[in-house]
């Protein structure tokens, strides 16, 4: 972890890696970082933990912070129809919250851009599931297995087309929904409300 830079003085004196300092900003979420002797140290923002301040205390581990909601990046399915997507989330078993209580997964639904903001960092795909699709006469978003309605859209500039009978949805790079078949292919994000 040291390099010595100082041999024609006579005498080694230790300096830090590059990668090995904040200069690399190895701490997330708002946290400071702090140089110390043998490397650095993260001082958290509230609510965060970890070496990194990587995991916020609110959410399961392997769940990513998204202010009101905890999101789970499924690397196992990178590609599923719409009806496998949330039919994996809804089949996840409950998870238990730090004050006890049982939540149910269900499949992604994004409700505003902070909520984006959080998860697309994480986000392995630019086209992921969202919790939406067109049933009877109408557009339906649910925020949770139990079937909530949510109002919130984001439809981009020329969206919903319902070409060829398009009725799910997905959002795109920006957090932008687009109507696509149910029958295609897209990434796979599921959700706990918190
Ligand atoms: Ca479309």
């Amino acid at each position: 972890m040291y390099s010595d830079v100082s041999s024609e003085a006579g005498a080694a004196i230790p300096i830090k890696l590059f990668n090995a300092t904040c200069y690399s900003h190895p701490c997330l979420n708002g946290a400071t970082c702090f140089e110390e002797l043998d490397g650095y140290s993260c001082f958290c923002l509230g609510g965060f933990i970890g070496i990194h301040c990587e995991q916020n205390e609110a959410c399961p581990v392997g769940w990513v912070y998204g202010h009101t909601k905890c999101f789970l990046i499924v690397n196992s399915l990178p590609n599923a129809n719409w009806t496998t997507a949330r039919d994996l989330c809804y089949g996840l078993d409950a998870v238990t919250m730090g004050n006890g209580e049982m939540v149910e997964p269900s499949l992604l639904f994004i409700e505003n851009m902070e909520e984006y903001s959080l998860v697309q960092p994480h986000l392995n795909a630019d086209w992921v599931w969202v919790n939406c699709n067109f049933v009877g006469t109408t557009w339906k978003c649910y925020t949770d297995r139990e079937g909530t309605l949510s109002d919130y859209r984001n439809w981009d500039t020329d969206q919903p087309q319902q070409r060829n009978g398009e009725k799910c949805v997905v959002i795109i790079s920006g957090g932008r929904m687009h109507d696509r078949l149910c029958t295609r292919s897209y990434a796979t994000v599921c959700q706990i409300n918190i």
